[in-house]
C-alpha cells in the first residue's frame, strides 16, 4: 500500500489538537535526521544528580552516548552537590558535559521541586545563549533504543507510561482546589511523567517559571501538591499544550512488563531502592 495509509494500527498518533504522538513506525529516522542533521544544533540536557543519586550518573551518560542524539551537538548540564563523584565518561565528538553546583536536601520533594527553579534560572544565565533546544530528564534512567530528531518540537512531553492506558478520571492529578495545580474533575488529555519535559529553550523556561511560581505559591500556602513539580506540570500542559508527545516508548519503567504497543523501549526508570537512595522515604506511585 501507498505510505499514506500504512499506519500503525493498535495505538493513537495524534492527539485531538493534532500533535504528534510519537511511536515506533510512525516516522522514518532517516527522513528525520535528513532534515534536522544539517541544521546543526545545539541541544541542551540537564540531568540532576543530588545526593545518592550520582550514583545513577555514569549508566546514565554511557547510554545516553549510545543512543540519544546521536550526531548532534549536546551538552549535558549536570546539577550536583557532589562534583567529586561525577564519572568521567568518554564523549563523542562535540559533547560536552558542565557541572552545576547545586545545594543538597533532606527532603527528595524538595529535590525534585526545586529543578524547575534551577532550570529557570540556569536557562536565563547560561543555557538560553548555548542551546536552540533543551531536554530535562530524570537521573535514575537508561538509554535502551533511539531516541532522535523525531523528539524535537516547540513544546514536548511524555506520557507517564503508569496511566497511559487509563482515562483522565484516573489521573493522579492534584483535586485540591487549594493547590496552584488543581485540576478539575472532568478535564485532562493525558497525565504526562515528570521525567522528562523538552522544547525550545524559551518554552521550557515559561514552563519552568511557571511551575516554580505556583511551586512557591503553594508553599506559601503550606501545601505541597500530590505529586510537587509533576502536578505543576500537568496542569501546565492542560492550558498550553504541547506541540508533540513522546509515547511512553519514552519514558517506561523497569519493574512494567513491556506491553503490545510499545514495540521498542527507548528509556526507561531503573529499579530503585527508593529507601536506600532518598534522604527520606515514601512508596513508589
Ligand atoms: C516521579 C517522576 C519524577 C518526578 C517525581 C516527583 C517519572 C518517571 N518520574 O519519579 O520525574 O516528577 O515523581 O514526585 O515520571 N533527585 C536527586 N536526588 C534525590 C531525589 C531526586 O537528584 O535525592 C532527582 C533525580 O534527577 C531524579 C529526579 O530528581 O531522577 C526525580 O526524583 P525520583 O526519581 O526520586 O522521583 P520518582 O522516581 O518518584
Amino acid at each position: 500500500p501507498p505510505q499514506h495509509i500504512l499506519i500503525r494500527t493498535n495505538v493513537v498518533a495524534v492527539t485531538p489538537w493534532l500533535a504528534p504522538i510519537v511511536w515506533e513506525g510512525t516516522f522514518n529516522p532517516l527522513v528525520v535526521d535528513s532534515i534536522y542533521k544539517p541544521m546543526h544544533l545545539s541541544i541542551a540536557t540537564t540531568v540532576f544528580a543530588v545526593g545518592k543519586y550520582v550514583r545513577f550518573l555514569r549508566d546514565f551518560l554511557e547510554t545516553a552516548e549510545k543512543h540519544f542524539m546521536v550526531d548532534f551537538k549536546v551538552r549535558y548540564y549536570i546539577f550536583t552537590d557532589r562534583g567529586g563523584d561525577v564519572p568521567a565518561v568518554v564523549l563523542a565528538p562535540g559533547r560536552k558535559v558542565t557541572i552545576i553546583p547545586v545545594p543538597g536536601s533532606n527532603r527528595w520533594q524538595e529535590i525534585s521541586s526545586r529543578r524547575m527553579e534551577m532550570i529557570q534560572t540556569t536557562i536565563e544565565n547560561q543555557i538560553g545563549k548555548e542551546a536552540d533546544y533543551i531536554f530535562c530528564l530524570d537521573v535514575d534512567t537508561k538509554f535502551h533504543g533511539r531516541w532522535g530528531a523525531e523528539t524535537l518540537s516547540r513544546l514536548v512531553a511524555a506520557v507517564h507510561p503508569g496511566y497511559y492506558k487509563q482515562t483522565h478520571e484516573h489521573y493522579p492529578y492534584e483535586r485540591r482546589p487549594a493547590s496552584r495545580a488543581y485540576i478539575p474533575a472532568g478535564e485532562g488529555d493525558y497525565y504526562y511523567g515528570g521525567a522528562t519535559i523538552a522544547g525550545y529553550v524559551g518554552d521550557v523556561h515559561k514552563l519552568a517559571k511557571y511551575c516554580r511560581e505556583q511551586l512557591e505559591a503553594d508553599a506559601a500556602n503550606s501545601i505541597e501538591a500530590a505529586w510537587q513539580e509533576e502536578s505543576h506540570l500537568n496542569r501546565y500542559l492542560l492550558y498550553n499544550k504541547p506541540t508533540k508527545i513522546l509515547s511512553p516508548e519514552y519514558l517506561w519503567q523497569d519493574f512494567k512488563a513491556k506491553t503490545n504497543e510499545v514495540q521498542i523501549i527507548r528509556f526507561s526508570q531503573v529499579n530503585k531502592n527508593y529507601a536506600e537512595v532518598r534522604p527520606n522515604v515514601k512508596k513508589r506511585k
